[in-house]
């Protein structure tokens, strides 16, 4: 069976909605933010006490656009996932990790010295703000010939891309998001699986664990 450790609304929201977009059964651990602190067990699963992590069987993983990637294509065949010999896994696999690696690092520097830990460097915020606000562009861009980001449909690239945009709507960022880039996230947000992810994480909540980042 595969576990998946949680915190509600945290990038570990990535393989939760993946493994209900695909019908899996999963067991969920949802933890209070940030777990370092108020899950301490959870050290032992992972010494980084970052989310999410997924145990499968043997296979542990820690990083969520390879966990979305690892679910798509390990527990496939999947319209989620793009094949190698398609002319659009390139771009999937783009979007996949750009989610992560390019949208959400500015958002976590916002996160920080907006919310967690205010009056420290505001100047450095308010540049990363800017940041992920330029480098949503290419996502614009994407949306304007489709309603998705490749392979004309909806895949793991959106679940990756999708989170940032949730996050996005956390900071307050959303009010600068483009017609396009609006009502793409409204798309999302109207999936069954989007819907389901949000329920699962809500029924298995333990008291107290109110949604990152609050
Ligand atoms: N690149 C990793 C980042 C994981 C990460 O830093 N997660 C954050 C929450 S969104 C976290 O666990 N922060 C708590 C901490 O560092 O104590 C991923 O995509 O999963």
């Amino acid at each position: 069976m595969i576990r998946l450790y949680h915190c509600a609304d945290a990038r570990s929201f990535r393989p939760l909605w993946a493994l209900e977009e695909l019908g899996l059964d999963y067991e969920l651990t949802v933890m209070p933010f940030p777990p370092r602190y108020r899950a301490k067990e959870y050290m032992a699963v992972n010494p980084l006490g970052t989310i999410p992590a997924l145990v499968d069987g043997e296979t542990f993983m820690t990083e969520s656009a390879a966990i979305v990637q690892y679910l798509v294509t390990r527990h496939g065949p999947s319209p989620l996932a793009v094949e190698v010999d398609d002319p659009a896994y390139g771009a999937w696999l783009n979007w996949l990790h750009f989610g992560e690696a390019t949208l959400t690092f500015p958002q976590t520097l916002v996160l920080r010295y907006r919310r967690f830990e205010p009056g420290k460097a505001e100047v450095v915020a308010d540049d990363y703000a800017k940041w992920f606000l330029a480098r949503l562009r290419a996502v614009d861009r994407a949306l304007q010939s489709a309603d998705h980001l490749c392979a004309g449909r909806f895949t793991a690239a959106d679940i990756s891309v999708g989170y940032a945009l949730l996050l996005a709507e956390q900071l307050g960022l959303d009010a600068e998001f483009t017609p396009a880039i609006a009502a793409y996230w409204a798309r999302l947000q109207d999936r069954p699986g989007f819907k389901a992810a949000k329920a699962s994480q809500l029924k298995h909540a333990p008291e107290g664990a109110e949604a990152f980042p609050t």
